[in-house]
């Protein structure tokens, strides 16, 4: 997951004010081995490995979610990504019958989000994992706490899982493996989905599947519900269309203001909702987001993100029927 790279840029422009002071690498090394009873030489020597590199602060600065929808949803949504998908699917139909088993998400939300993360295992990252969170953690102002955090997780993770500090690769935010998980993540939500004693995100596309899913379900995704509906574009929806991404109004309060609601057999008025605007050339198109949808930008946040990823489930499920 590319994890909050949409407010990447907004929060950039704060970043003067909001300077988060931040400590030495000594400070860093103290509280780490505190925290986590991680020893204090081998962090120093992990740290004394790392460098700062420049590429990692310009990605960060540009992320893809700063485009508008109508540049955006065509880097994800093509003829190519449709065969990869449909080809991931064939190969791993019973472990994705398993997971949406287990777990209640669909086979299309799990081959949609490996595809649009890294094209089923083609794109994984190249940069080293240390050298991106240390660079973002000590000296990108705006996130550096956030990115020293995952940089800590990343020590324990590469301990707990008996990884080389100096080897393990990723994007340029740290994420990992087929579906990008960073560290806190792969800490929290990965599982040994094949039952071999290792949860490897990294070149396991079994335990990838299984770790997507478990990522949903903990996320509170909902079996069986809705993720979106096209509104009509007649719908003056621009008035109850807003910045934000969790559900902010029931369908009821909508209907209520007069606004035509497209019909959903598995929702009551009471299902909460919120309208999103995508910029489109000419002008906008509307859609409704569900819980579902919510728990999507879990995973990456940003609601460009979550429809790009939407549409490209419906376009694997159309075409698998
Ligand atoms: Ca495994």
């Amino acid at each position: 997951m590319r994890l909050l790279a949409g407010i990447a840029l907004s929060i950039f422009s704060m970043s003067l004010a909001a300077q988060d002071n931040i400590p030495s690498v000594d400070e860093f090394i103290e509280e780490q081995a505190q925290q986590h009873n991680l020893d204090k030489a081998q962090l120093k020597q992990w740290l004394t490995s790392a460098k700062v590199n420049d590429d990692v602060l310009e990605a960060i600065q540009r992320p893809w979610e700063a485009k508008p929808w109508y540049q955006y949803y065509p880097i994800f949504l093509t003829e190519k990504r449709l065969k990869a998908g449909l080809k991931f699917w064939k190969k791993h139909e019973a472990t994705l019958q398993k997971a949406e088993q287990k777990y209640g998400v669909p086979a299309q939300i799990i081959v949609a989000i490996i595809g649009v993360e890294t094209f089923y295992g083609n794109y994984m990252g190249k940069y080293s994992v240390l050298d991106s969170l240390y660079t973002l953690g000590f000296h990108y102002p705006p996130r550096a706490k956030f990115f020293r955090s995952e940089l800590g997780e990343f020590f324990q993770l590469a301990s707990e899982e008996g990884w080389d500090i100096n080897s393990a690769k990723g994007s340029y935010a740290g994420a990992m493996g087929y579906g990008q998980f960073i560290s806190s993540s792969y800490r929290y939500y990965a599982v040994d989905f094949d039952g071999d004693g290792e949860r490897n995100l990294l070149t396991n596309p079994v335990d990838a599947i299984g770790s997507v899913a478990n990522y949903f379900a903990k996320h509170k995704w909902q079996a069986g519900q809705p993720v979106a509906q096209p509104l009509s574009d007649d719908g003056n929806w621009s008035t109850v269309a807003s910045e934000g991404m969790k559900p902010n109004t029931s369908r009821k309060e909508l209907v209520d203001k007069g606004f035509d609601l497209p019909n959903h057999e598995a929702v009551s008025p009471e299902t909460n909702v919120r309208v999103f605007e995508f910029e489109t050339e000419e002008s906008a198109e509307y859609w409704l987001g569900y819980d579902n949808f919510y728990v999507i930008t879990r995973y990456n946040h940003s609601p460009l993100y979550a429809m790009a990823v939407y549409q490209f489930s419906e376009q694997l499920r159309n075409a698998r029927q």
